[in-house]
């Protein structure tokens, strides 16, 4: 049988059944021409796919980032052909990170052809920010369901704080696929647990239940009730017994968009490799490709031209097109009517909801920061960033966040009259309360951050291991999320080495693109976000002590501004011209002060810098780091309550770092500081040393 002469008219049902091999030969092609991938279940779950996009979701290929289409995620990234398949096919449009579009499809079918190899828009898994209508990365598995929370949370703040009567600006659904994997992940779990407690009915994760992974069957170590355990949750739960089966799958999905008060959870029987003669049902569909002769015979099964490649059928983009591109178009341009007249009745509020499509902020939003005055004792890091957070959260109405469950040791708790708490029952509260589930925390941070809301998590630094692989996630999707980390180091001194950060900064600095900040009193604090605040396309993490820091007489010592550029001279000989340099991050910054001005006292020309970010720096031009770091002054010191390993780059060869090089210990503050050696004396002492001048 030939699929691309059709003697009789095609009717719907068969277009469907085209449109559905065409995804799997798709991916069948793409994997073996890659000689890598995972074609079995793009084959299994095709027709779910091709039921969410061509029958449910309004999506318009057209305009991939309108603010109020249905979002898709692949939380199963491996079967990432599912999507280029689905985003070629219905002729998806390609954006830039400024959000405009370029004119040309998102996935063409060469990239298909290039699957996985460089440059091309078919990676081998999900990227958002490479591929437009990739709505969050995954691949990570368990990481594309705990996003989805965020995006279910999001909707759900944006449609109480936006729409109006007559006026459902936002009200999008947001359909999740995963599998077993996904499932089995404690991600997974902490989200699901908090979306059935906030009863999100706007998601709906769809489980690809094939009992198989990649070392064989579930059997080996997956044997729970998962459908149990997500009633327990407080899902509604549904089974769908096949697969191939797409009026029913349509209905469960009808099912979920009538569900109220909790979040729908589809378990969908499916065969891995389905119609391959040999491979089918078998962990052996899930991660290499068929081999040439098992794909003649898949196709065969399919009723497909055996010889045939990357064929896309005459027939299958129009009937993408009469779908999901007609109910797309449909949906946004009936969107963008209701739009203009919202916008005619509250201006305003249209006003901020293009300004956070932008990622912009309000006119005048740090104009309330505090200035905080020159203070011995002083105020903790976490002190001063409640007081930032809240002038924040009150002048970018779009600004929210929470703890996971240490708001009252964290300071993170938006406390002016009317923040309220983030609940089924008020879903305008801007304090999230996460629970103890830090890794979902920040997985669902990132999407609010996808979409477009301003967010923060916070919990203590020693917990950010917790959270840290949705952390670089954000830093590979350019999301400007935020993590407040208080507790920075042994500050909990009786707490001990379970509490005390050491290789923290070191791990988190490591991450590509992510910005890190441990600000040294509580004005840097305020210029930390100052900073943090105006980024568009990064995330950021701010350290932050929870003892009091002196706040430092910036008449004496250089503006808290210099933070803009990740170190700056804090302090000087009279004149300039150092002859050794003392650089410091966080509680040591005023530390080093204290030793510069003894060593100043002696007629040593010390120089003090504040790293709060080595990131910042880096990227600062050459002649600024050489004005900073003078080349020629080697003497330098760096003193950090955290592990000494990268500090070598910074205080060269015939430097000191004072650090530690091993886990903390449990003694009030004064005495581990003594311990460790961080007083004044002994930065002092290592200057002097240095300069030959014991
Ligand atoms: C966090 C994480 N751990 C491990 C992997 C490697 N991995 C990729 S797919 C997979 C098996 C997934 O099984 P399942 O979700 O059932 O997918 P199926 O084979 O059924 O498509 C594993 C272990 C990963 N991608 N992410
Ligand atoms: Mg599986």
């Amino acid at each position: 049988m030939s699929v691309t002469t059709v003697a009789e008219p095609m009717t719907d049902t068969r277009l469907d059944q085209l449109s559905i091999d065409t995804i799997r030969t798709l991916s069948i092609d793409a994997v073996q021409q890659a000689k890598s991938g995972h074609p079995g279940t793009p084959m299994a779950l095709a027709p779910l796919v091709y039921t969410i996009w061509n029958r449910v979701m309004r999506f318009d290929p057209e305009n991939p980032i309108w603010p109020n289409r249905d979002r898709f995620v692949l939380s199963n990234g491996h079967a990432s052909m599912l999507l280029w398949s689905v985003l070629h096919l219905t002729g998806t449009q390609a954006v830039n990170a400024d959000y405009e579009r370029l004119g040309h499809p998102s996935v063409s079918l060469e990239d298909i052809r290039r699957f996985r190899q460089l440059g091309s828009k078919a990676p081998g898994h999900p990227e958002y920010h490479w591929v437009s209508g990739v709505e969050t990365t995954t691949g990570p598995l368990g990481q594309g369901v705990a996003t989805s929370v965020g995006m279910a949370i999001a909707r759900k703040w944006l449609a109480d704080r936006y729409n109006r009567p007559g006026f459902p600006i936002f009200d999008y659904n947001i359909y999740a696929v995963c599998g077993d994997g996904c499932l089995m992940e404690g991600v997974a779990s902490e989200a699901a647990s908090l979306a059935g407690h906030l009863g999100l009915d706007n998601l709906c994760w769809v489980y690809d239940n094939n009992h198989i992974t990649i070392e064989g069957q579930t059997s080996l170590a997956f044997t729970e009730d998962v459908a149990g355990r997500f009633l327990a949750y407080g899902w509604n739960v549904l089974r769908v017994g096949d697969a191939n089966d797409l009026d029913r799958i349509e209905h469960a999905l009808s099912v979920f968009r009538t569900t109220k008060g909790r979040p729908t959870f589809i378990i969908l029987d499916s065969h891995i490799g389905y119609g391959s003669p040999h491979k089918q049902d078998t962990a052996a569909a899930h991660g290499e490709p068929l081999g040439d002769e098992e794909v003649r015979l898949t196709k065969r099964s399919y009723g497909w031209p055996e010889g045939a490649q990357f064929l896309v059928p005459d027939g299958v983009r129009e009937h993408f097109a009469a779908g999901v591109g007609a109910r797309g178009a449909a949906a946004r341009s009936g969107w963008t009517a209701l739009f203009a007249s919202y916008r005619a009745e509250y201006p305003d509020l249209a006003n901020e909801i293009d300004r956070m499509q932008r990622r912009d902020l309000p006119a005048g939003w740090d104009r309330n920061l505090p200035v905080f005055p020159a203070d011995a004792k002083g105020i903790a890091g976490r002190d001063a960033s409640s007081k930032v957070l809240n002038v924040l959260a009150q002048s970018i109405p779009w600004f929210l966040g929470g703890s996971a469950d240490l708001a009252p040791s964290n300071k993170t708790t938006l406390t002016y009259e009317g923040a309220g708490s983030f609940q089924a029952g008020s879903p305008g509260g801007k304090n999230l309360h996460f629970g103890i589930r830090e890794h979902s925390m920040a997985a669902i941070v990132n999407g609010l951050s996808l979409s477009k809301v301003r967010a923060f998590g916070a919990t203590f630094f020693i917990f950010s291991d917790y959270a840290r692989p949705a952390i670089r996630l954000s830093a590979l999707m350019e999301l400007p999320s935020i993590f407040v980390f208080t507790h920075d180091a042994m500050g909990d001194g009786e707490d001990g080495p379970t509490h005390q950060p050491v290789e923290h900064l070191a791990s988190l600095r490591a991450i590509p693109g992510l910005v890190t900040l441990r600000p040294g009193d509580a004005n840097e604090v305020v210029e930390a976000y100052r900073y943090v605040m105006q980024l568009r396309h990064q995330p950021a993490v701010l350290v932050l002590s929870r003892q009091p820091l002196p706040t430092l007489d910036r008449r004496a010592y250089a503006p808290a501004a210099g933070v803009a550029r990740g170190a700056y001279v804090l302090a000087d000989p009279p004149g300039g011209n150092p002859e050794v340099i003392l650089i410091a991050t966080g509680s040591e910054v005023s530390l080093a002060v204290e030793a510069h001005e003894k060593l100043l006292a002696e007629g040593i020309r010390s120089r003090v810098v504040s790293m709060p970010s080595w990131d910042i720096f880096d990227h600062q031009p050459q002649e600024y780091r050489d004005s900073v770091l003078p080349p020629t002054v080697t003497a330098r010191v760096a003193v950090e309550q955290a592990s000494t390993f990268g500090w070598e780059r910074y205080v060269g060869r015939s430097g000191h770092v004072i650090g530690m090089k091993t886990f903390g210990a449990s003694a009030p503050l004064k005495a581990l500081q003594e311990k460790f050696g961080f007083e004044p004396d002994r930065v002092a002492a290592a200057a002097r040393e240095l300069l030959g001048k014991r």
